[in-house]
């Protein structure tokens, strides 16, 4: 799972990049030489393992983890509706979602893409990229098509008939500006746009860059944000890439303290990562004992048999079931044990489609 971080020429993408991953890939006040894709790896923030580590009192907890990759801006720059081309439309086509990153910060040190500082703008000039760029990819294909079926043999026209409708609907979907993302496409169509990789297909997140002195307003701007920007499949999040990328160089406890003193309630940042998560369809299951307390990243619906097996697949292969507790349940009552005691713990089959914060053992014979 990868989520592609774009936006504008010093937008503060690799600061946000840097944040989110702990990472130091290098900022700059003025276009980076380099064109070279950052990617990083973010924790997902899951308070829940805490809770359960002191239950279990493992040797170490594991996040869940999602792929980061901050794509450079076009030389060219985006937001010129020519779409997104060549190195950085293939980057962003590997991606599952999408982050947008538009600057909401004031600086006169860093020179603005544009004249003016308007996030709405630019968040909106960037998504017509998107449509764009789909526009392209689905005329390309078009014209292929077009091109076989003069020579195509009748058993084939048919599929490639069939083709070219959907196309076509989809084309005068993006071209009244309907992602493809809230178009209804028929089922079996739906492996083609798969390979297509459609930019607009994608879950978007919108983040503003804001300034340091917009913090105490990033709820509120938040709020809105999601009232003007917020559609299916569309998340919104307000921050200050530069503070969150200062925080995450400190200590744990630095940062706890630093944030404290801010006032601030939970940070933009993990806000964000937790808000991708969601918007990825993904959700996690945790495992608890001596050795670790885990959270372990499924799809939505995700069997038991198949959660099983991200663990081990002869876990998979051998299962016999799984012990689940709910996370509330385990958390509440303070031990496995008293789970039991209370039949809090389920046990439950292959076919069992996994929860958000099940606590999970699963009972596997190879
Ligand atoms: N004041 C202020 N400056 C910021 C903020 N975020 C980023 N910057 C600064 O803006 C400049 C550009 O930031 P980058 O993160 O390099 O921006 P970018 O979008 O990756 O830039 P390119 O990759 O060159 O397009 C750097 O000097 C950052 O320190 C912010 O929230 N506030
Ligand atoms: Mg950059």
């Amino acid at each position: 799972m990868a989520i592609g971080v774009f936006g504008l020429p010093l937008s503060g993408k690799t600061t946000i990049f840097n944040a989110v991953t702990r990472g130091r890939a290098e900022t700059a006040p003025f276009r980076s030489a380099s064109a070279q894709p950052n990617v990083g790896v973010a924790k997902v923030p899951d308070p829940r393992l805490g809770v359960l580590a002191e239950i279990s009192k493992p040797k170490r907890i594991v996040h869940a983890e999602v792929e980061y990759v901050d794509v450079p801006a076009a030389p060219e720059g985006f937001g010129k509706t020519q779409g997104i081309a060549g190195e950085h439309l293939n980057l962003l086509q590997r991606c599952d979602a999408l982050l947008l990153v538009a600057r909401s910060f004031d600086d006169p040190a860093v020179p603005h893409a544009q004249e003016t500082v308007d996030p709405y703008r630019d968040a909106e000039s960037l998504q017509l990229e998107l449509t764009f760029s789909d526009l392209a990819i689905l005329e390309r294909r078009q014209e292929r098509i077009a091109s076989q079926l003069r020579s195509a043999r009748p058993a084939e026209r048919d599929a490639l008939t069939r083709e070219q409708d959907v196309l076509a609907v989809i084309r005068a979907g993006l071209e009244n500006e309907v992602p493809v993302r809230e178009q209804q496409t028929p089922p079996d169509a739906k492996p083609a746009l798969d390979n297509f990789q459609l930019l607009t297909a994608k879950p978007l997140i919108v983040v503003f860059n804001i300034g340091e002195d917009a913090i105490g307003g990033a709820d509120a701007l938040e709020e809105e944000m999601r009232a003007r920007l917020g559609r299916p499949g569309v998340g919104a999040a307000a921050l200050c890439g530069k503070l969150e990328a200062e925080l995450a160089r400190m200590s744990a406890e630095d940062e706890a303290e630093f944030r404290e003193s801010l006032g601030a309630g939970e940070p933009g940042l993990d806000r964000m990562v937790k808000l991708s998560y969601g918007l990825l369809g993904l959700i996690s299951f945790l495992t608890t004992g001596e050795d670790e307390t885990r959270a372990w990243t499924i799809r939505q619906g995700t069997s038991a048999a198949e959660a099983a097996g991200k663990i081990h697949s002869d876990i998979q292969r051998g299962f016999i079931r799984a012990e689940v507790t709910a996370y509330d349940d385990l958390a509440r009552v303070g031990s496995v044990a008293e789970a039991r005691k209370q039949a809090l713990l389920r046990a439950e089959g292959k076919t069992y489609a996994m929860r958000d914060g099940d606590v999970v053992n699963f009972l596997f014979n190879v």
